[in-house]
């Protein structure tokens, strides 16, 4: 972790940043020398839950990778900083997929869990979301399930999982390492985790792919940066734009790898690249998806309204005085770039704090 020096001078940006954009919260130089005065004492400082707040919502509003970031004063921050056991985590884990699921109308949330203190490492959750797809090596090197989950299925193998029930679509058991326990794996309860059966609106062979996806997206693996303090564990969701499921969870050759399967049913010449059926296999593929995640009522968004907002949250911003960083690579949609609003600019791409950040996987 930082030293105290880097910690005071990351503090005091932070604190004069809340102290300018909420002027009803009082005296800065007050908390200024609060906050000083702690740091001499402990190498660390805690946050106000009104500081938190701000705190994760600003993060959001920073994260350079994200095109959802117009609604980023609504984030709902879940403290649970007093939280740092296995049992607790799972339970709070399972409260927040409850509360942003909503039965379907996802809310935007983030649990905030024990921060890392000096010589006191924080606890951490080994999945890099809450919800994934096991993918399992089979003994001829193939992989049923989600290519991206063989490590964490090895692991929780490792711990005494004893697997699911063998589809393409298994959901994990959490991994969760508390403060002052061993590693430990809890399977989520069926009646947490909704998922969305995936049909198109006009082939009725889609529905019979047995293809579904989860319906909330929820990081695991960043840390929470906040005025040099360090959440390693603070889970966060949204809703997803269809393209993250569409053309790359379902579509990349290293993912699901459907396109093949589905350009064969729809009768599509897959022996010359010249045919677009990729392409035309993708389009199909998105719409099934948005029409599906609508039908069950879940909340999702194409990329092309989004595109449209994320251009609104740049005027919004600047209006407010403030610039928006973006990662062009990240931003662009993955089908339909140049088609949609945000290809055709530029960003200013340096990394603002409070932010989520990567940080070495579980266990490093
Ligand atoms: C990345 C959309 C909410 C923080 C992304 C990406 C998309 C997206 C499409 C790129 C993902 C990829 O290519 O793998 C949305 C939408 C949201 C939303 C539609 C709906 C409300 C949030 C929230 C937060 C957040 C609530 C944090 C509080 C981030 C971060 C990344 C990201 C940190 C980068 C992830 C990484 O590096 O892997 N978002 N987002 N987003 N979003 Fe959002
Ligand atoms: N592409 C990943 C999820 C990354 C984050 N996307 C969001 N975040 N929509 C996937 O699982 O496809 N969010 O907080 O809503």
């Amino acid at each position: 972790s930082a030293g105290p020096e880097a910690v005071r001078a990351l503090a005091e940006e932070f604190v004069t940043l809340y102290h300018r954009e909420r002027p009803e919260a009082g005296s800065a130089d007050r908390r200024l020398a609060e906050v000083a005065a702690e740091i001499s004492r402990t190498g660390t400082y805690t946050h106000t839950a009104q500081e938190l707040d701000f705190g994760a919502k600003v993060a959001w509003r920073n994260s350079i990778r994200c095109i959802g970031r117009l609604y980023w004063q609504s984030l709902i921050v879940r403290d649970r900083r007093k939280v740092d056991s296995a049992d607790q985590i799972s339970r709070e884990i399972v409260r927040h997929l409850c509360q942003a699921t909503n039965g379907g109308r996802i809310r935007p949330c983030v649990t905030v869990f024990a921060p890392e203190l000096p010589r006191r490492p924080a606890p951490r959750i080994w999945n890099d979301q809450l919800v994934r797809y096991a993918g399992y090596t089979r003994s001829d090197g193939s992989i049923l399930g989600d290519p991206v989950s063989v490590d964490i299925t090895a692991a929780a193998q490792n711990l005494g999982w004893p697997g699911g029930p063998g589809t393409p679509f298994d959901v994990l058991p959490l991994i969760v390492h508390g403060r002052d326990d061993k590693p430990r794996w809890f399977d989520l309860p069926d009646s947490a985790v909704l998922q969305v059966p995936i049909e198109h609106p006009e082939y009725e062979w889609f529905a019979r792919l047995g293809v579904r996806w989860y319906a909330v997206p929820v990081i695991s693996g960043m840390r929470l940066e906040i005025g040099g303090v360090r959440y390693p564990l603070a889970p966060f969701n949204g809703w997803y734009m269809g393209t993250e499921i569409g053309a790359r969870n379902l579509a990349d050759t290293d993912r699901y790898n459907l396109l093949p399967d589905i350009a064969r049913r729809l009768g599509l010449d897959t022996s010359h690249d010249r045919s677009l059926w990729k392409d035309r296999a993708l389009v199909e593929l998105n719409l099934a998806v948005l029409h599906s995640f609508e039908k069950a009522g879940v909340t999702i968004s194409d990329h092309h309204t989004e595109s449209r907002h994320f251009l609104t949250h740049i005027a919004r911003e600047e209006r407010a005085g403030r610039t928006v960083g973006a990662d062009w690579s990240w931003i662009v949609p993955p089908v339909s770039g140049a088609a949609t609003p945000v290809f055709h600019r530029y960003y200013d791409t340096e990394q603002r704090y409070p932010a989520f950040v990567d940080q070495p996987k579980a266990p490093a």
